[in-house]
């Protein structure tokens, strides 16, 4: 069956009607046709269209790498009232801090196995500077130059480069020259500096963020992007965020893959606020794979989301489910994810994507296909 037989089946509102044909025509829609789609469009309408994006790029394929994560720290210096896994630099009582030895350790546990990515990411702490991270990295390629290293968040770059009184670009070539590969993209958050204000006041603002970014792309880095959705933000918040991102990623192609990450609400400051339902997580998700029409992947994150809901994803416009994570990181079992620990087999990762009709395809970071799993 075409998109334009299943669209005939559908009672589709006049509103909507020639932002379909847009999408059709694979046409780019504006911030306010994306605002229709959010208030107006059904999932059954979402997911035919994101779907139709996602089939005409990667068909059936879905990309998942073999990963895991060192978290250096969870002391932080920030305060997101979203956070539940950072612990106050002075009060830090249940807070870890690695040695280079000790993250060494770890990537030590994978010899000889066939992971191809370690994501290092965690709290930022005041006494793990940029050269800290420098002599951290160039000991695991070291030790295992086969290994692409991706790590950090823009979050974590401002602090250090700016304490180590460098140019972003100093700090960013001093980075790539150590051996660091490409960014994750986390400390997004949302881009709106009044919705920042109450979520995560102290920390980079949006121009920092995408400064950090771009500055990557132009040492010729790629890098991911998130938006936290589900929160005090509204549909028009998340536009706007995801207009930066693809203004960006028009200026210099650098984004590898988008990530909504739903808020979770288990023991941080914002518990009061309750965590949205799949039918919002359909629409963030739907909406974002139509409205970033210059991002090639879409990702979903199934420690945050949950495996059967990542699952799911699959259905509205998400190509990719990140990795097997071998239970590695700790952010999401903290934030109340039904993922307390995280880790998949190559197999059972395979089996969510068969289960659902798709061919999974291992990948690496920056989704060079690897081996297809037919
Ligand atoms: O920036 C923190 C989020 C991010 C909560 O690039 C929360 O491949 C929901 O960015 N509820 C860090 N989200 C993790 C991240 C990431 C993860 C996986 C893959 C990639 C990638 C990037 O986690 C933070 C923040 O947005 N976060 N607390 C919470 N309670
Ligand atoms: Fe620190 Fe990151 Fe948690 Fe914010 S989200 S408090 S920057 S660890």
């Amino acid at each position: 069956m075409s998109l334009s037989d299943y669209l005939s089946l559908q009672n589709i509102p006049e509103t909507l009607k020639p932002i379909v044909s847009k999408l059709e025509k694979k046409e780019r829609i504006t911030d306010d046709e994306a605002l229709l789609l959010y208030r107006d469009a059904d999932v059954n309408l979402l997911g035919i269209l994101a779907n139709f994006v996602r089939e005409s790029r990667f068909g059936n394929k879905t990309f998942f790498n073999r990963n895991f994560h060192i978290e250096p720290t969870n002391v932080c210096v920030f305060s997101c009232a979203f956070c539940s896994y950072s612990r106050l630099y002075k009060n830090r009582e249940d807070g870890w801090e690695l040695s280079i030895d000790q993250m060494l350790h770890i990537v030590k546990k994978y010899d000889g196995q066939p992971v191809t990515e370690v994501h290092i990411v965690g709290g930022v702490h005041p006494k793990m500077d940029l050269d800290f991270f420098c002599e951290l990295i160039r000991a695991i390629r070291a030790h295992r130059p086969d290994l692409h290293i991706k790590g950090f968040t823009a979050v974590e770059l401002d602090y250090m480069i700016r304490k180590a009184k460098l140019s972003l670009q100093e700090g960013m070539q001093k980075l790539k020259d150590a051996g660091l590969q490409s960014l994750p993209g986390g400390g997004a958050e949302i881009f709106n500096p009044e919705i920042r204000a109450k979520i995560c006041e102290d920390k980079v603002d949006a121009d920092g963020w995408l400064a950090i970014h771009k500055t990557a792309h132009q040492l010729g880095m790629h890098s991911n992007a998130t938006m936290l959705y589900g929160h005090i933000e509204s549909y028009e918040d998340r536009i706007d965020h995801m207009k930066r991102l693809r203004d960006l990623q028009d200026e210099t192609g650098g984004f590898n893959c988008f990530i909504p990450l739903k808020f979770r609400n288990q023991d941080n400051d914002m518990s009061n606020i309750p965590e949205v339902s799949i039918i919002e997580d359909i629409k963030a998700y739907a909406i974002a794979r139509l409205y970033l029409d210059n991002f090639a992947h879409l990702k979903a994150y199934w420690p945050m989301l949950g495996r059967q809901n990542a699952q799911l994803m699959l259905s509205y416009g998400v190509d990719d489910l990140d990795g097997t994570i071998d239970d590695s990181t700790k952010i999401y079992s903290m934030a109340g994810s039904e993922e307390q620990t995280p880790s998949m087999s190559t197999d059972e990762i395979c089996d969510l994507i068969t289960a659902v009709g798709r061919i999974p395809v291992e990948r690496d970071t920056v989704y060079n296909e690897l081996e297809v799993f037919a």
